[in-house]
């Protein structure tokens, strides 16, 4: 049985590539935080108790911070193959979170490689890497944007995208190591994080739709983004790595919208002029935006056959399912007397 280690296992893309990798048979390793609440939501569905026989989902404390966890955890379940999602991953908040930022996007991938070097030395396993590289890293570079593109990164996250991306690149070229650079544009689903624009804006409507909430609060409405589904681009990763070599490959669709297509769609799809409830909030702007964001993804296509299967608007039209349905339960608690927040939104 193949054996994977996640990093970032509890977030989006985790949830999509654990379910995605356990279908395939393999044996999947997560590393989570500790955390004084619950954030297991995403995968809780796929987990079953290890004291039972047949369990093929196992956690692990860990952190990207923490150079020895990721020595310990490599040690404990012996992979074969690594994906490294793990980061803080929202633009804005890179802003504000400027080092730590850096030290978990950035240094973390550097610890994460350092552990595997030292991992395939003691045991004489070849481990695959697989690196989470963004499309921030081109930034403000013209669209539309392949792998030989220059990076122009436009936050602190950019930059320690961009700082992970070198070290994958050294380490492949030092060690001989087969570490790949994923370079994927932005991909959403019913799993994204509410502060992210797309599900906030679904999620928003949602809830204006069923009279839980008033307003809905954006920023720059004119940015252009290549939007592809997480189930689709999961599925990249680990095609990537199945490839007999290393390399660097950009994911995405090929189209880009901008926010105001989005919102079109999604109030299209749930009959709502969104116009009447959407109002610019300057504190969601950046100090420096990235305007526009259109992949090439001819290399993946041409050499794994990777292509995405859900369209622009079968996406909308599933986030928007999915969100009405969880804005018309929030209706029902509310009904019955319970308290319903929106958490986190307002910070997105
Ligand atoms: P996400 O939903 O924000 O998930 C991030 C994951 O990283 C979570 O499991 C989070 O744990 C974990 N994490 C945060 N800090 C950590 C640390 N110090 N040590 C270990 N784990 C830590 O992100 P995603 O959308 O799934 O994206 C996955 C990866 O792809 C990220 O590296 C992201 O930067 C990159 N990426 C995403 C996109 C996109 O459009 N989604 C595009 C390009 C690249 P908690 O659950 O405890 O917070
Ligand atoms: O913003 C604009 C915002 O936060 C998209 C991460 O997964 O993809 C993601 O980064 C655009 C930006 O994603 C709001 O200014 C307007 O231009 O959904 P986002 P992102 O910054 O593109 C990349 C590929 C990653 O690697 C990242 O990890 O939408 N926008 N109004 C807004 N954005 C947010 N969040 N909130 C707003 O109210």
């Amino acid at each position: 049985m193949r054996r994977a280690l996640i990093t970032g296992i509890t977030g989006q893309d985790g949830a999509y590539l654990s379910s995605f990798l356990l279908d395939k048979g393999y044996e999947v390793h997560g590393i989570m935080r500790r955390a004084s609440t619950f954030n297991t939501d995403r995968i809780d569905h796929l987990y079953r108790d290890p004291h039972e026989s047949g369990a093929r989902l196992f956690l692990h404390y860990g952190d990207l911070q923490d150079g020895s966890s990721l020595r310990r955890i490599l040690q404990k379940s012996q992979p074969d193959e690594v994906y490294n999602l793990g980061a803080q991953s929202h633009v804005k908040v890179s802003f504000e979170l400027s080092e730590y930022s850096a030290d978990v996007v950035g240094t973390g991938v550097l610890r994460l490689l350092e552990a595997v070097r030292d991992f395939t030395g003691s045991s004489g396993k070849q481990v695959r890497v697989y690196q989470a590289g963004s499309s921030e890293m081109f930034g403000a570079a013209k669209p539309p944007q392949n792998e030989t593109t220059p990076f122009y990164p436009r936050s602190p996250y950019a930059v320690a995208k961009v700082a992970g991306y070198w070290y994958c690149v050294n380490y492949r070229e030092a060690y001989n190591m087969f570490v790949t650079n994923g370079i994927l544009f932005n991909h959403e689903s019913p799993l994204r994080g509410e502060t992210f624009v797309t599900r906030k804006i679904t999620r928003g409507l949602g809830r204006i739709k069923k009279g839980l909430q008033k307003k809905l609060f954006l920023g720059n409405l004119d940015a252009r983004r290549d939007w592809g589904f997480a189930g689709d681009y999961v599925e990249a990763m680990w095609m990537m790595l199945q490839h007999q070599e290393p390399g660097d490959f950009v994911v995405a669709t090929g189209e880009a919208y901008s926010v105001r297509d989005f919102l079109d769609a999604a109030g299209e799809k749930m009959g709502l002029d969104w116009k009447q409830y959407v109002e610019i909030d300057p504190r969601y702007m950046r100090p420096t935006e990235v305007d526009y964001l259109m992949g090439d993804p001819a290399k993946a296509r041409n050499t794994f056959g990777w292509k995405p299967k859900v369209t622009f608007r079968e996406l909308v039209g599933m986030m928007v399912e999915h969100d009405l349905e969880l804005a018309e339960q929030e209706r029902t608690l509310m009904k019955a007397g319970h308290s319903v927040a929106l958490r986190g939104v307002a910070n997105g």
